[in-house]
């Protein structure tokens, strides 16, 4: 066994572990499995099966940087995403190899009576942490499933999940750095980078509102535990409500800005239709975009893997999840009949406005043959899904009532 192999070894345990290691690195090369695959269903979607540190085998999407989704099956396993399945997203090649916690600062500036430099364990003696339940999404989750094609990840629907986040309020922090008046956005970023000059660093943007708002919070620990490295250790934004593009990992500069910002990844990236369905005719261009905002609803079965085969006249249990930006779940309904009869699921337990909610049936197949089963979500301002998806440019925020077919024997 060589050096290398030692080293990753230990460095496994520790992870493995995680007993208060000041330090957590990336410096070792992903663990590729027995040549597993995973295939999503549409065209091209076969993905290699790789173990990086703190995950287990997750769907490669890009190695460098490492662009991971979650095979769908483990959301059967709970309504928390497990920390070593949870999906990975970075854009900028130069992500940290290690970070120290103990050294890492969060800088806040800009419109402030006193910039400040936090540690960790200031952001932690700073009062009552809080704890809320929300999940993070990708814009471009599901757009494989978009038709037309659009250009981007061909994703399935892993790249989201569901955890809880334990933190301070941003509120707090701003409020001791003292915002001071013509305050517009906070821009926001953490310590991955670009490696040529040219390339725009990743930075987000959003409002002061949203950054007072008592939710938008800085985590420190996911379900319990420090946040997984690739999730962006020690420290990440949580926007709950809002898709993932905001959630900004291993989070090192704030500042407030008396502007709305026109970064890269705000002025071009992650844009919408500027209308209320977001989308237009497929295939068109759009005329006006704005910055993608807040989750749309959406809701899945857990329970079955499309192309099951069951046996007619047994009833069959039914789980699965639904969520939306905030507003919570009203009700979940099924149908196997195309969507002219919808039955009514039971809700499960509600861990909050931002978590995922699960929902439990029993649907007994009728007849023999290919079955369609979908399942739609409305939330409590009445808002529904659409009966097929909603296109705009980006393949964002893909929303359409899910359809798994299973063949009744
Ligand atoms: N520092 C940093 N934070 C980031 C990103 C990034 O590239 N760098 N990507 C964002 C995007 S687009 C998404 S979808 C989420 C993904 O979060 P995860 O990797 O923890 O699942 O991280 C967000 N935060
Ligand atoms: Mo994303």
């Amino acid at each position: 066994m060589n050096l290398h192999d030692e080293r990753n070894k230990v460095q496994r345990r520790q992870f493995l572990q995680g007993m208060g290691i000041a330090a957590v690195g990336l410096a070792f090369a992903p663990l590729r499995s027995q040549a597993d695959t995973e295939t999503l269903a549409f065209g091209n979607g076969t993905r290699e099966l790789i173990a990086y540190p703190q995950k287990r085998p997750l769907m490669l999407v890009t190695a460098r940087p490492p662009h991971l989704e979650m095979p769908f099956a483990v959301f059967k396993e709970g309504v928390l995403t497990p920390n070593d399945a949870f999906f990975v997203r970075y854009h900028m090649p130069n992500i940290p190899a290690s970070i120290d916690a103990g050294l890492h600062r969060l800088k806040v500036g800009g419109l402030v009576d006193k910039p400040l430099s936090l540690s960790l364990k200031d952001l932690q003696g700073m009062g009552d942490p809080v704890e809320i339940v929300a999940v993070n999404q990708c814009s471009g989750n599901s757009r494989g499933f978009v038709s037309p094609r659009v250009f981007g990840a061909q994703l399935g629907n892993g790249s989201m999940g569901n955890a809880r986040w334990t933190g301070i309020p941003l509120k707090k922090v701003l409020e001791q750095a003292g915002v001071q008046a013509g305050a517009k956005q906070v821009t926001v970023r953490g310590l991955d980078h670009a490696v040529l000059p040219a390339t725009p660093e990743f930075v987000k943007a959003f409002d002061i509102d949203l950054a007072l708002n008592g939710e938008t919070m800085i985590a420190w620990a996911m379900n319990g535990a420090d946040i997984p490295f690739l999730n962006g250790y020690p420290i990440k934004l949580i926007v709950p409500g809002y898709f993932g593009t905001y959630w900004v990992k291993h989070l090192s500069e704030i500042e407030v800005i008396g502007h709305d910002f026109d970064g890269f990844f705000m002025k071009t990236a992650y844009r919408v239709p500027d209308n209320d369905c977001q989308c237009i005719p497929a295939g068109s261009n759009p005329d006006k975009m704005r910055p993608i905002t807040q989750l749309k609803i959406r809701s899945f079965i857990t329970s079955l893997r499309g192309g099951e085969s069951l046996p007619l006249g047994n009833p069959v249990a039914l789980q699965g999840i639904a969520f939306d930006s905030g507003s919570g779940i009203s009700a979940v309904e099924i149908s196997d009949d195309g969507g002219q009869h919808w039955q009514a699921a039971t809700l499960g337990e509600d861990l909050g406005k931002y978590s995922f909610r699960e929902w439990r049936t029993h649907w007994k197949p009728q007849s023999k043959g290919k079955v369609a089963l979908q399942v739609r979500a409305r939330n409590r301002l009445g808002e529904e899904q659409p009966a097929s998806g909603l296109w705009n440019p980006g393949g964002y925020a893909h929303n359409a009532i899910e359809t798994i077919s299973v063949f009744v024997v």
